[in-house]
Order: C-alpha cells, then sequence, then structure tokens
C-alpha cells in the first residue's frame, strides 16, 4: 500500500479492509501483491464506509490519474473470482457499514448516471482464468453495498477522465476458513490460486507481464 504524494502510475488496484464477521479481506492481499509484482502498479485499501471509500477513491485517483483502474472487494457467499458487470447509482443496505451507518435506497452520485458497464475486457479475463483452472464467471450484480459505490465511483471516474476499469469480487481464501473451523463449509478458495488470478487478470489487462 502506498502513502501520499503525488504518484503517476499506470493502473491503480484496490481493495477494502476487514468488514462485518470477517477479520481479514483478501480483497487487500490481492491488491498489494500485485503493486509488489508488477511495475506501474499502485494498491490502496479503502475503509468500509459508506461516502468514505468514495471519497478516498477518489483522492486517488486523482493523486494518481491511472490508464486502469481494478478495485477488488470479498464476496464471502462465492467461491470463485467474479467479474462485475454493472455498477448501479444506488446504496442501499441494512447491513451496517464500519461506521455503524446503514443507507437506504440512496444515490450514490447525485447528479450521476443510473449505471456503467465495466471497460475491462471481461470474456478475454474469464478465457484466460479458465485457461489457468481458475473458477471464473460473469456477475450482473455487485450489491448496493461499499463495493458497488467503489465501483460506480471508478467508472464515474473513468467515463470522465478516458481511463478503463472495473470491479473484481473475490472469494474467502482457505487461510481464513481453517482459522475458523466453524465456517468449514463455507465457500473459498486457496491463496495462491487468488494471487495467480489477479496476475492473470493484470497480465489480460496491462497487455503485458511486468515483474519488478
Ligand atoms: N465487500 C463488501 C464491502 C467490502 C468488501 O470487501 C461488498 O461486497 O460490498
Amino acid at each position: 500500500m502506498t502513502g501520499a504524494g503525488i504518484m503517476k502510475a499506470r493502473c491503480l488496484a484496490t481493495g477494502f479492509g476487514p468488514f462485518d464477521r470477517f477479520g481479514e479481506n483478501p480483497s487487500s492481499m490481492v491488491a498489494s501483491v500485485l503493486s509488489d509484482e508488477f511495475e506501474d502498479v499502485v494498491s490502496v485499501e479503502l475503509p468500509v464506509i459508506y461516502g468514505k471509500a468514495r471519497e478516498e477513491l477518489l483522492s486517488n485517483l486523482e493523486r494518481i490519474r491511472p490508464e486502469t483502474v481494478i478495485s477488488f472487494g470479498l464476496n464471502g457467499r462465492i467461491g470463485h473470482i467474479a467479474l462485475e458487470e454493472i455498477a448501479v447509482n444506488i446504496r442501499s443496505s441494512e447491513k451496517p457499514d464500519n461506521s455503524g451507518k446503514v443507507m437506504t435506497n440512496e444515490p450514490i452520485s447525485p447528479d450521476g448516471e443510473l449505471a456503467y458497464r465495466t471497460t475491462l475486457p471481461v470474456e478475454r479475463i474469464l478465457d484466460a482464468l479458465r485457461e489457468r483452472g481458475i473458477p471464473a464467471g460473469r456477475s450482473y450484480s455487485a450489491g448496493v453495498y461499499i463495493c458497488n459505490e467503489v465501483f460506480y465511483t471508478l467508472m464515474e471516474w473513468c467515463a470522465a477522465s478516458g481511463s478503463r476499469g472495473g470491479f473484481v469480487h473475490v472469494p474467502m481464501v482457505s487461510e481464513m476458513i481453517a482459522a475458523d473451523p466453524a465456517s468449514c463449509s463455507m465457500p473459498h478458495m486457496s491463496s495462491g490460486m487468488l494471487i495467480d488470478a489477479g496476475r492473470t487478470i493484470l497480465s489480460i489487462v496491462m497487455g503485458e507481464r511486468a515483474l519488478r
């Protein structure tokens, strides 16, 4: 994860910190591995707080002005990599964010478009992931919680700046399950496979494998 200051990079990868019952969040792990391994990738961890996630993402986008933005988030109900298609201009959930706030059917961007579609090459990414034996699929809803707030915010920024971007939901990793035997029946993926998935996505999107 990076600190303050002006920094230009071709790609911004974001993840989230812990939330709800998840004491760790593999989305920030994968984002930070990518910034360690790929040249021109900067990673940032965003807070699971309505409004603050949007604000921090926007300030990093303005600071970095990346050509490509890939945001990762955890979906504890899936066992595969989910490439999100659509971000909607709605936030609403009974589940409180990390500050205790609940939102009911409110816009993310009051004057913004209703929805944006990912501009990542989803089909090529899915082919590459599946070729590597990594379970992956499309998703037509990123929910209406903080992940969707970040997805919508990045797509709105990309539409205005000409950059491209998208959102990827990831499953829990096996180590999280091993540390909490009560969750043994929950879907998950090894952290090695998740990191491989992140590398594969970046390689397709950036068109190269620029390892440090
Ligand atoms: N997943 C949540 C928010 C943070 C995260 O990693 C979501 O799907 O909205």
